[in-house]
């Protein structure tokens, strides 16, 4: 019988190397990204009307839209986010957030795309049908992806038939400010 036996620091190295590629990865998609994506100015003059049900618009393939929370809702909170397994709680999002619509085609990979090179902003796509308002706390949310890292956002999703979506841009510290959002879409391979 033979039998292998494996140093656990070879396991240790593998692991790390695969984490240094994972690295590498990331950073040549972010300077991919900073080469195609225009810079968002701080002082961008944006639109601070107040939603209208619970929405500050509709989102397409192909759209780039700029905005700011300020003067939007604060109906979405820790709490909220926390419940439907969004974002963990302890960021206080209890500041305005902006919600848009998005009725995403089928077979497509989406990339959601936010830019918040002034404050830090985050990104949540909850799967939900709007029928005039938006879900509170005692709602029951399938899907929710929330995205908090420091700075922008990616979100991705691949839809497999036509599926509604809304799409939160929310603070942490309850900090309100300017935004970017870019929402890409291409069919799914062999779709
Ligand atoms: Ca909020
Ligand atoms: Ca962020």
């Amino acid at each position: 019988m033979i039998v292998f036996f494996l140093a656990p620091s070879l396991f240790l190295g593998c692991r790390e190397a695969q984490v240094a590629a994972e690295k590498v990865r990331r950073a040549v998609v972010s300077v991919k990204e900073e080469a195609t994506t225009p810079a968002f100015p701080c002082d961008s003059v944006v639109s601070t009307d107040a939603p209208t049900g619970c929405l500050s618009g509709t989102l397409q393939c192909g759209d780039v839209i700029e905005g700011t929370t300020v003067g939007g809702d604060s109906n979405w909170n820790d709490d909220f986010y926390a419940g439907i397994f969004c974002f963990p709680a302890g960021d206080d999002r209890s500041g305005p957030e902006r919600v848009y619509r998005f009725q995403a085609p089928a077979n497509q990979d989406i990339t959601i795309k936010l830019q918040s090179d002034c404050v830090d902003l985050d990104l949540a796509v909850l799967a939900w049908e709007y029928g005039g308002s938006c879900p509170g706390v005692n709602h029951l949310i399938p899907e929710c992806g929330g995205e908090n890292r420091t700075g922008g956002d990616v979100a991705r999703i691949n839809t497999f038939k036509p599926r509604e979506y809304l799409v939160a841009v929310e603070g942490k510290r309850a900090k309100a400010g300017p935004y970017r959002l870019t929402v890409t879409c291409a069919p799914l391979a062999g779709r």
